[in-house]
C-alpha cells in the first residue's frame, strides 16, 4: 500500500513540473549519476559558418559554492560566437544534458521559426535530440544567446559579437566582452518553489524595528500597512547568488590587460537571471556608444545601470594609469562581480566597498508627480498629518484606476496611482551618487531610423503582479499556452506601446524578433532602437514598433522567475508571408 501511494506522489510531481513548463527527467544531480565533470569558467571563440553547440550537465565551483550548473561546450559561459554580418549561420544544436533545452539568439532578426522558445516556435529539444539552426546574420553588434528553459542561470548563456560589414564607427585596440551573470548552488526548481510558497524568501535585507535604515516610524507603519518593504528591491540576492564577470567570481581575480594609451572597448551583456547590476570603473570615465548591439551617440559617464538581457557598449582609455577596478554591483547592493582592467598580471586596484542598499521612494509606487524625493527624504510633518500617508494605504489597490481590458483579481495586489514617463530616471538607488549616470534620455540613434512614420495606434500594456503570491502578469493575464489570446499586429503596422508598471519592481521587457525604438525625447529618427526596457517601479515607458518580422514573438519580462510565472505573451504579427492583406 505504501508503495502505491508513494508511485502515486512521484507522478503527480513528475506531473505537475510537466504542467509549470518543466521539460524533461529529473535532473542528474538530483538522480546522483552527475559524473563530477568540472564547468571550465569563460568562453572558447567559435567563429565560421557552421558550428556544434553541445549542452551537458556539469558542476561548478565559485568561491567556497559547488553546485549544479549547465555547460555549452563544457564551458560557464558557453562559447563566444563572433560572426559577421551578412554571413549565414548554422549551428548544431545537441541535448547531452538530461533537462529540455533551446537556444534563442536574443537580439537577432531571425525567422521566427529559428527564434528558439520551447511551447512558441519550437518544441523543447529533449534529451538526446538535436536540433538546427540556420539563418542569415543580418546586423552588427554587440548580443547574446540562451537557453529559453531554467537552464538558463544554471550556465545556459553566452555572448555574440556581430562585426559589421562595412567599417566600425569608433576605433579601439582592444575589444572585451563582460558577461554578468548571477549563479546559485541552488537548482532553479527550488528556488522558484521557495519564491511561490513564502512572502520575499530571500530578501535578507527587511527591514524591522531596530535597524539602521534612516525611516521614520510613521514610514516604518505606512509601508507595514501596505504590506511591504522599502528594500525589496531584487527577489534573489546575494546570499543565494554569487554575481559573475565571464564565469569567474570575485575571488577568481579576473583580468583585462591593457597598455597606457590605449583605447579599450568593453561590451557589457547582462545575461544574469534576476539581477540588475550597477557598471562602474572608479577613476575611469565610461563612453557609451552601444545599447542593445545598436550604435548611439557618445555618452560620457561615471556608472550605469543595466537590466537583464540589456548590452551596453563602452570605450575606456585607461591613460598611464596601473590597474582599475570593474565592479558591477547588483542594484540592491547585497554583493558584486568583480573584474581588473590592469596593465601588468597581478597588478590590483582598490575594490570598493558595497554602497548602503537603496530604498523605494514613492515615485517607486507610482505617487509621484515625476521625479520626488523618495520616502526619507518627505517631511515628516506633513505626511504624518494624514494626506500622501492615507493616501499610499488606502488607494495602492484601487483597481478602478485600471482600463476594462485589465483583468482584476488575485493576481493583482497593487496599482501604480500616478505612474509617470521614468526615461530620465538612473533607476533605483542611482539618484545622488554624485558622479554621472546613465539615463535612457541620454540615448541618441548614431544612425538614422529606417521607418520614420508617425505611430497610428497607441496599445497600452500593464505590468502587473502579486508579489505576496509570487504571481507575475500583463494586465492581469498570466500567461498559458492554453488560454493565450496574442497581442496582435499587424505586417508593417507602426505602433506606439505603452508599458505600464503597476508593480514596485523594474521589469526588463524584452520583445523577440524585433528592434524598437524607445520614445525618449530624442528626435523621431533618432529614438535609440533597442530590444529591452527597463520599465521602472510604478512608473511608464514607450516605445514605437514596426511590426516588419512576420510569426509569432515571445514577448516577456527577462527576470526569469517573473516570465515562468505568467510575465510573459505572445505577440503575432500577420499575415506570413509579409504580404498585404
Ligand atoms: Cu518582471
Amino acid at each position: 500500500m505504501t508503495s502505491i501511494d508513494r508511485r502515486k506522489f512521484l507522478t503527480a510531481g513528475t506531473a505537475s513540473l510537466g504542467a509549470l513548463g518543466f521539460v524533461g527527467a529529473m535532473p542528474a544531480w538530483a538522480r546522483g549519476t552527475l559524473d563530477g565533470t568540472l564547468a571550465r569558467r569563460g568562453s572558447d571563440v567559435l567563429s565560421g559558418d557552421y558550428q556544434t553547440m553541445t549542452v551537458a550537465d556539469a558542476m561548478f565551483t565559485t568561491g567556497t559554492r559547488r553546485g549544479p550548473g549547465v555547460t555549452v561546450n563544457g564551458t560557464i559561459p558557453g562559447p563566444l560566437l563572433r560572426l559577421k554580418e551578412g554571413q549565414n549561420l548554422v549551428v548544431d544544436l545537441v541535448n547531452d544534458s538530461s533537462m529540455g533545452t533551446s537556444i534563442h539568439w536574443h537580439g537577432l532578426l531571425v525567422p521566427f521559426l529559428m527564434d528558439g522558445v520551447p511551447g512558441v516556435t519550437m518544441a523543447a529539444v529533449e534529451p538526446g535530440e538535436r536540433f538546427r539552426y540556420e539563418f542569415p546574420i543580418r546586423q552588427a553588434g554587440t548580443y547574446w544567446w540562451h537557453a529559453h528553459t531554467l537552464q538558463e542561470p544554471m550556465g545556459h548563456y553566452g555572448p555574440i559579437i556581430i562585426d559589421p560589414a562595412g567599417e566600425e564607427a569608433h576605433s579601439y585596440d582592444r575589444d572585451y566582452v563582460v558577461m554578468l551573470s548571477d549563479w546559485s548552488p541552488m537548482h532553479p526548481h527550488t528556488i522558484m518553489k521557495k519564491l511561490k510558497v513564502a512572502d520575499a524568501p530571500f530578501n535578507f535585507q527587511k527591514t524591522t524595528a531596530t535597524d539602521n535604515y534612516p525611516l521614520s516610524g510613521a514610514e516604518r507603519r505606512m509601508w507595514a500597512r501596505m504590506r511591504m518593504m522599502p528594500t525589496d528591491i531584487s527577489d534573489v540576492s546575494a546570499p543565494l547568488f554569487t554575481y559573475l564577470l565571464n564565469g569567474h567570481g570575485p575571488e577568481d581575480g579576473l583580468e583585462f590587460a591593457f597598455r597606457p594609451g590605449e583605447r579599450v572597448r568593453l561590451r557589457f551583456i547582462n545575461g544574469a537571471a534576476m539581477s540588475f547590476f550597477n557598471v562602474r570603473i572608479p577613476g575611469l570615465a565610461m563612453t557609451v556608444i552601444a545599447a542593445d548591439g545598436q550604435d548611439v551617440r557618445p555618452v560620457e559617464v561615471d556608472e550605469f545601470q543595466i537590466g537583464n538581457a540589456e548590452t551596453y557598449d563602452v570605450i575606456v582609455e585607461p591613460g598611464a594609469g596601473d590597474a582599475f577596478t570593474i565592479v558591477a554591483e547588483a542594484m540592491d547592493r547585497s554583493g558584486m562581480g568583480l573584474a581588473m582592467l590592469t596593465s601588468r598580471p597581478g597588478l590590483r586596484a582598490q575594490v570598493p566597498p558595497l554602497r548602503d542598499p537603496p530604498l523605494l521612494t514613492m515615485a517607486d509606487m507610482g505617487m509621484s508627480q515625476g521625479g520626488a524625493g523618495s520616502m526619507t527624504g518627505m517631511d515628516h510633518g506633513e505626511a504624518s498629518a494624514g494626506g500622501a500617508m492615507d493616501m499610499g494605504s488606502m488607494s495602492m489597490r484601487d483597481t478602478s484606476l485600471l482600463p476594462p481590458n485589465v483583468k482584476v483579481g488575485p493576481g493583482i495586489d497593487m496599482v501604480a496611482m500616478n505612474p509617470v514617463d521614468r526615461m530620465g530616471d538612473p533607476g533605483t538607488g542611482l539618484k545622488d551618487v554624485g558622479h554621472r549616470v546613465l539615463t535612457y534620455k541620454q540615448l541618441v540613434a548614431a544612425r538614422m531610423n529606417p521607418d520614420m512614420r508617425q505611430p497610428t495606434r497607441l496599445k497600452e500594456i500593464h505590468l502587473t503582479g502579486n508579489m505576496e503570491r509570487y504571481m507575475w502578469s500583463f494586465d492581469g493575464k498570466k500567461f498559458s499556452a492554453v488560454t493565450d489570446d496574442p497581442i496582435r499586429f499587424a505586417f508593417n503596422e507602426r505602433v506606439r506601446v505603452k508599458l505600464v508598471n503597476d508593480t514596485m519592481m523594474a521589469h526588463p521587457i524584452h520583445l523577440h524578433g524585433h528592434f524598437f525604438e524607445l520614445v525618449n525625447g530624442a528626435p523621431g529618427m533618432h529614438q535609440p532602437r533597442k530590444h529591452t526596457v527597463i520599465v521602472q517601479p510604478g512608473g511608464s515607458a514607450q516605445f514605437d514598433l514596426t511590426a516588419n518580422e512576420p510569426g509569432d514573438w515571445a514577448f516577456h519580462c527577462h527576470l526569469i522567475y517573473h516570465m515562468h510565472t505568467g510575465m510573459f505573451q505572445v505577440v503575432t504579427v500577420r499575415p506570413l508571408d509579409g504580404g498585404e492583406g
